[in-house]
């Protein structure tokens, strides 16, 4: 146990208090009763996780995946990016991807898809290489060909160009962009908009979710392509936070509508939370407030369709080996017990603040808390 009953108690609030003593209906199915589309979890292939020294099998762990109604989309943490995908030019190999894909399609879930154009994560040969422009823009053209090509119809969203900024807002030296300046930009989606046509085409990156110039550089994003009559649809906010000192929801509505008035849908798409390990009960307390107001954000802008949490199990979080001595960050402790924030995403989800969110487009809708249960 981590916490007392008084302070539990203290965590807790009405909308809980309505639910309490009922199992809990899923994040998934009370995100789709609050208006939006999904609320998902990023997962690895067991083999990805098996190189990184965890057993092969985690039965609890698939349990919450993908049998319960706690999630209803996914995305592959690691198997679609290029480094796995074409590891060699024109050498297309899907195998880890197709794990998570497969799953996904099997057990009904929403596919995110990520990342086609993304300065990490990639093949050597792409970097070790010198470019002339023509060459680059083709090597980018048969990538996004390959790959998406593949996932043809399979996927909502693909995450079409991952970190292209600086913190400033200024572009980031990559070999795209040191070779082919914001071209390759307009490649990448002019490319990605013929080739898998259903699918929404997002810009990703972290850091753009409270108002600022990175945030400002996202914008100039979108309308870098839109001025071009290049299809852009949506911009992911990946949140990645930190507990101490998390974004408020305001700061997240208003950048979210400064996104949503230049005509694009808007996500969290790698939404977690981190604090130093062990977690304290202030820093679970902080956490909680932070998960609280991206997620109560979302619910309450029009166009911002779903949140993403980057796997939800504690133990495979992509933090403890990034930030030695802090983790935490997810949902599930290690033992697969909830995290207090579990209930933050709950009150979020089911507190009746939504602004003109609701089924019907535009329409204000009342949720009632236990309607189905
Ligand atoms: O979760 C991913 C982890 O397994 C990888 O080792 C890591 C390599 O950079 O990438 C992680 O996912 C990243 C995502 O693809 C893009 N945004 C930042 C995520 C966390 O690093």
């Amino acid at each position: 146990m981590y916490f007392s009953t008084s302070s539990l108690a203290l965590l807790a609030s009405a909308p809980l208090a309505a639910l309490a003593g009922k199992p809990s209906p899923g994040l998934d199915t009370l995100a789709k009763k609050a208006g939006l589309k999904y609320f998902g979890a990023a997962t690895d292939s067991p083999g990805q996780r098996e190189r990184a020294g965890f057993e092969s099998a985690y039965p609890q762990y698939d349990e919450i995946m993908w049998k319960s109604r706690e999630f209803g989309q996914t995305t592959p943490t690691n198997g679609q990016k290029w480094l796995f995908s074409e590891p060699k030019r024109g050498e297309f190999n899907f195998t880890e991807a197709t794990i998570v894909t497969s799953l996904a399609h099997k057990n009904h879930k929403t596919l995110r898809c990520h990342a086609l154009v993304w300065h990490s994560q990639l093949a050597p040969w792409v970097e070790e290489t010198e470019w002339t422009p023509e060459e680059l823009e083709q090597v980018i053209v048969d990538h996004i060909t390959g790959v998406m090509g593949h996932f043809k119809g399979e996927c909502y969203a693909w995450d079409v160009v991952n970190e292209a900024l600086n913190e400033d807002g200024t572009y980031r030296s990559s070999v795209f962009y040191d070779t082919l300046g914001e071209d390759f930009l307009k490649i990448a989606f002019r490319t990605a908009s013929k080739i898998d046509p259903d699918a929404k085409l997002y810009y990703n990156d972290y850091n753009i979710e409270s108002p600022g110039v990175k945030a400002e550089g996202a914008q100039r994003i979108v309308r870098l392509l839109k001025d071009e009559g290049i299809r852009i649809d949506g911009v992911g906010l990946q949140a990645h936070f930190v507990a101490e000192s998390h974004p408020t929801i305001d700061d997240h509505i208003s950048t979210i509508k400064g996104f949503t008035k230049l005509g694009v849908e808007v996500a969290f798409t790698e939404l977690d939370v981190r604090m130093q390990v062990n977690a304290t009960e202030k820093g679970l307390v902080l956490q909680k407030e932070a998960y609280k107001n991206a997620v109560g954000a979302c619910v309450q802008v029009c166009g911002c369709v779903g949140v993403t949490i980057w796997d939800f199990y504690d133990p495979f979080s992509w933090v403890p080996p990034v930030f030695p001595g802090q983790g935490a960050a997810l949902l599930w402790f290690e033992d697969f017990t909830k995290h207090p924030a579990y209930d933050g995403v709950v009150e979020a989800l089911t507190n009746n603040t939504g602004k003109g969110k609701g089924k019907g487009k535009g329409k204000k809708r009342s949720v009632n808390l236990l309607e189905g249960y």
